[in-house]
Parts: C-alpha cells; structure tokens; sequence
C-alpha cells in the first residue's frame, strides 16, 4: 500500500505515565488524583489500579530498545507531576527527575526523538484536596511544575506539550465522573476547561522565555482529542443539539486558544443554565499565546440527537437540553464499544485546517482496542487493528491531499497498558503486555507499522 506521505513525515508511538510506569511509590513520588480514584469501589473495573501497570518504570532501557526496532522516529511520553514536585508545590524532587534524565538519554542514544507531555491527567492528590481544576490556582502550578521540568530536561528535549486532552480532564473528571477525581458538577467541569487551558497558556509562556533565555529551539504544543458531532439526523432538533455538542466539546477547547474567545453560542447556552466560564481580564490573550504545533488524538466522532430515548425533547435537571450521542450504526465497532470512521478523521482534519488555518497537526494518538487473542509464543495476529491504523493512514494522506497540514502521526499505544476506568481488560497496544511475567510481544500491527515505515521513507519509486 503506497500511502503517499512525505519522507519527513514525522512518525511515533505514544504512552502516559500512569499507564505505563507502575512504581507509584518510588523515589518520593506520592499519589496523584489517579491512585486515589482507583482504590474507590467500582470506580475501575475489576479494582484494577496503575501501582505496577507495565512496569515501565524498571524496564525502561528495554522499552525503549523496542522502540527502536518499530524504526518510529518519535517516543511521546507523559511526565509525572507526583513524581517531580510531590504534592503538587515546591521543588524538584531529583529522584523523580532522574527517571525522566535517563528516558531523555536513552531515547536520544537510539536515535529517537523525545516528545513530552507534562500533564496526562496524574494531578497530585494534594492539589485535588486544594480545589483542583476548578481552581483558579492549579493553572498556576501547574506552569510552576511546567518551569521544573524544563529546568530539568529542555537541553535535550525540544517538543513540549502541555496537556493531554483536556476535555477529558474536565468532562470525564469533573462532569461525569467517570475518571479521577470522579466529580460530578457540571459548573466545576466548566471552570475546569478554563483553568486548564489557562495553565496551559501559563505553561507556554514560561518555556517559550525559557528557551529564548537558553537560546534552544523549542516546538511547543497542546493535545487535544478531538471529534465532529454529526447530527443524527435532519430534524432541527437534532442539528440544534449538534451544534450545542460540538461548541461543549470541540470549539470550547479551540476557539479560545486560536481565536482567543469562547464561542458565542456556547457562552449563550451556558448562561440558560447559569453557569459563567471564570475568565479574568488577560486570561485569553494567555491562552491564545502561538504554538508551534497542535496534537490532535482521534478515536471516533459524535452522532448527536436532541432526542431522549423515549423520542421526547427535554432537559436534565440542571436544565441543559438533551444533547445525547447515539452510534451511526452502518460501522464496525472496536472491543471498547467504539465505532471505527476513518472517513469522518479525514473530515475532521480538513475542518482543523479550514476553521483554524496556521497550526500544523500532528497525529498524537490514534488506535483501537481489540479482544486479542495471543498463540502460545505470546504473539498476537491483530488483523483488524492492523487494518484499523491502516485506514485512518490513508485518512491522513487523504486529508493532506485535501490541503490538512499533517505532519506526524503517533500510534496508540506503544504496548497494552492500564486503560483507565476500563483497567487492563482493553488493549490498545501494537505490543502485548503479559502482566504476568511482564514480556513484551510484538504484534502483527506492530510489524506492519515498521515495515510501512520503512516504505514510506525510501525514495519514491523504490517501492
Ligand atoms: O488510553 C487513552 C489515553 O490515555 C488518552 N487517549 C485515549 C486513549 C484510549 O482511551
């Protein structure tokens, strides 16, 4: 298959820390909002929790060798706050550091280039207790704990971001409660957006002066997860709850850091309910502070209906109009329970670059869980995850002949690891995870993506 990207294109695997490292109470690192929320009854399915996950922690050099033989050019990892500013204030803790120091160096010594992430979703149990995110003070911490690390790393490390997905930091954190710290308010869920986006702005600020200071190169990024919410169907209804899906969950995220503002509509909808987004004066211009690159994790999109169940218009009790998401039904669905469009990725990525022109996009996440079944050498003939990457590439390559400015696409995950709520039962990995004896094998998904690889770097014409 000719997928028709550049030579340069950028490609990587991607990880989190709380996924992957396990080690959660070594070297004075102490719990985040996610250790707390695993030991809640029924918070995580079967009880399961991060405390060894992969073990990354221990076996980093061999993890970081397998990167090496995917041929990926790019390692996106997280960073743990717990572990370099434990409880969240005052300085670095060294120990915790040095786990990341000697990340850095192994993946530079493979030749692999480091793409951090300061926050995926690990926030230090103490900053929970002070408020969390719809506190006004975590976004200041969090660019204090942002300068840490930079001090720490930014001589060899020169792709930052900030945040990973912060909808679902605040949505499934703080709305829903489905993920740490399993709050349930949806004026805390609002708040949290801003905050989050504003320690991002802060965040930016800080190592963008940084780096002129030291005079490095920096490319500076934020992540977010991103789907259409398509209407279910013609019905005004329905197109009205669309419209308010994709200004809750899409343009609520983007508009403020690309057009420094909240989306009218969206600030209309939340004023029907009473609910007002905390900005201070100066607050957008921070958060619409130029990045240099913006990571967009695609999973699925979002059929929206204005419709209960019951085919009735109504609103919840704190009176929010029913805007529910509902499957498409023509498509296949991964072991999550999640649809697979590529068609509507290809969409999405056009859409990126029409509504928000300048920024180019890298692929940060993108992947599926399926219910593999390993043969007795532990190996894993993951036909429909292979074909699954293979379609959202050519989703990417169609997107960029339709004018996208893709640069860069990292699969999800590097290996099986700790699917949040979900435990370890859902495995995104193109390497298995035995969490028994902690062996790593690759799968067929991951021998397609290096030999697809290779093929895409070699000069055209020697396919
Ligand atoms: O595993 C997660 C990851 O941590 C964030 N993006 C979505 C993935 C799959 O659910």
């Amino acid at each position: 298959m000719s997928l028709e990207l550049p030579r340069d294109f950028r490609w990587g695997v991607a990880t989190s820390a709380y996924q992957i490292e396990g080690a959660v109470a070594e070297d004075g690192r102490t719990p985040s909002i996610w250790d707390t929320f695993c030991r809640v009854p029924g918070a995580v399915e079967n009880g399961e929790d991060g405390d060894v996950a992969c073990d990354h922690y221990h076996r980093m050099p061999e993890d970081v060798a397998l990167i090496k033989t995917l041929g990926v050019d790019t390692y996106r990892f997280s960073v743990a706050w717990p572990r370099i500013q434990p409880g969240g204030r005052g300085p670095v803790n060294p120990a915790g550091l040095a786990f990341y120091d000697r990340l850095v160096d192994e993946l530079l010594s493979a030749g692999i280039t480091p793409w951090l992430t300061l926050y995926h979703w690990d926030l230090p149990q103490e900053l929970e207790d002070a408020g969390g995110w719809p506190h006004r003070d975590t976004a200041y911490r969090f660019a204090e704990y942002a300068e840490l690390v930079y001090a720490g790393l930014g001589d060899r490390v020169e792709h930052w971001t900030t945040l990973n997905e912060a909808w679902c930091s605040a949505w499934l954190g703080y709305v829903e409660g489905v993920h740490a710290p399993g709050r349930r308010d949806f004026a805390d869920g609002v708040a949290s957006v801003h905050h989050l986006l504003l320690g991002h702005g802060l965040a930016v600020q800080r190592l963008r002066a940084a780096a002129a200071a030291a005079d490095r190169p920096i490319d500076l990024a934020i992540t977010h997860i991103l789907g259409n919410a398509v209407p279910a169907s013609d019905s005004p209804v329905d197109v009205e709850a669309a419209r308010r899906g994709d200004a809750l969950h899409f343009r609520m995220y983007m508009d403020p850091m690309f057009k420094a503002a909240y989306p009218p509509d969206l600030i209309a909808d939340l004023d029907a309910v009473g609910v007002s987004i905390p900005v201070q004066d100066g607050d957008l211009e921070i958060i619409s502070a130029p990045l240099d690159t913006l990571g967009v994790n695609y999973y699925r999109s979002m059929k929206t209906t204005g419709f209960a169940e019951d085919g009735t218009t109504t609103t919840d009790e704190a009176g929010r109009p029913v805007t529910r998401t509902v499957d498409f039904g023509d498509r296949p669905k991964t072991y999550i329970d999640w649809e697979v469009m590529p068609d509507d990725f290809a969409d999405l990525l056009v859409r990126i670059g029409t509504d928000y022109p300048g920024i180019p996009l890298v692929i940060t996440e993108n992947g599926a869980a399926y219910d593999d079944v390993p043969d007795a050498d532990g190996f894993v003939d993951d036909q429909e995850r292979t074909n699954y990457i293979a379609e959202h590439l050519a989703a990417v390559a169609q997107a960029r002949r339709r004018g996208a400015d893709v640069r860069g696409y990292f699969a999800w995950s590097l290996m099986d690891n700790f699917e949040w709520a979900y435990g370890y039962d859902k495995r995104f990995g193109i390497i298995r995870t035995d969490y028994q004896t902690q062996t790593r094998t690759p799968k067929r998904s991951a021998l397609w993506l290096r030999d697809t690889i290779a093929r895409a770097r070699r000069p055209r014409g020697e396919d």
